[in-house]
């Protein structure tokens, strides 16, 4: 197994082509792709919102690491993607109104359809309206909501309240997530489940769907 903390350190100093670079040869190495998500790149992007939170990154330097994030991203999508499995579900998932944070979104929709799930992404800054008017087309079995700042997490909520004035709230179950989400948060807002990460939805999202 590759030393996946010298990933994460590429990764918190923006260094695109180093992350890729290592990205690649642990995926050579044999590394499991769904660790190199959560020990390299999530690690270091865990270091690079401390050092933004202590005032010592700034915003370029959050930019450059969610660049370097897509980046290695990219070169893992594949075999993150690789799977036999047949449907187990549809999935429709985006970030919501306000929110320019698609990554951690990106790497849910990537292990979900990875897992067998058909996924319908809606990008980010999706308005309450747009997941109302996909769930009604699409018709999906789950809802993905993601959130990373604490201003916009109350929009979950209100997707969900709308939802049941809809009458559409018994069709669908909704999953939500980000950083600033918690389970209590997804209580609180009468959501179906919450996943601290990636790893986490899959499992979730399928005993919500009972497979
Ligand atoms: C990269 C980053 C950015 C990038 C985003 C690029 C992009 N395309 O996504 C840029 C530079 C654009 C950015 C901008 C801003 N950011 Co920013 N950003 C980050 C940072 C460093 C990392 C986020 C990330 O990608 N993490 C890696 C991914 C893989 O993890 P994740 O997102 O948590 O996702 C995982 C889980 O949460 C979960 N999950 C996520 N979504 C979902 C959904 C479902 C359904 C499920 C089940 C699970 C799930 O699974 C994911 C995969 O494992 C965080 C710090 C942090 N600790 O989160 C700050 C952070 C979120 N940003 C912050 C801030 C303040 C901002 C700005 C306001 C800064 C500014 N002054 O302009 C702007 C806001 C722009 C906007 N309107 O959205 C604050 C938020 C503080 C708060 N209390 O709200 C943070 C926490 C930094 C900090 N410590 O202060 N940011």
């Amino acid at each position: 197994m590759t030393d996946l903390s010298l990933l994460a350190q590429a990764l918190d100093g923006g260094d695109r082509e180093k992350t890729v670079e290592l990205t690649q040869k642990a995926l050579d190495a044999g590394d499991n792709a769904q660790d190199i998500v959560a020990q390299g790149l999530q690690a270091g992007m865990a270091a690079v919102g401390e050092k933004f939170s202590s005032g010592e990154y700034f915003l370029p330097d959050m930019l450059m690491a969610a660049r370097a994030m897509k980046a290695a991203l990219e070169v893992l999508a594949p075999a993150l993607e690789e799977t036999g499995i047949p449907t187990i579900g549809k999935v429709v998932i985006g970030t919501v109104e306000g929110d320019m944070h698609d990554i951690g979104k990106n790497v849910v929709a990537t292990f979900l359809s990875g897992n067998g799930f058909e996924v319908f992404d809606l990008g980010l800054n999706v308005s309450a309206q747009k997941f109302i008017d996909e769930v009604k087309e699409k018709k999906p079995d789950i809802l993905g909501m993601s959130a990373l700042l604490t201003t916009t997490m109350p929009l979950m909520g209100k997707v969900i309240k709308a939802l049941e004035e809809m009458g559409l709230r018994s069709s669908v179950k909704v999953v939500v997530g980000g950083a600033p989400v918690t389970q209590d948060y997804a209580d609180y807002i009468g959501a179906d489940g919450y996943a601290h990460d990636g790893g986490r939805a899959v499992p979730v999202c399928r005993e919500l769907v009972g497979k």
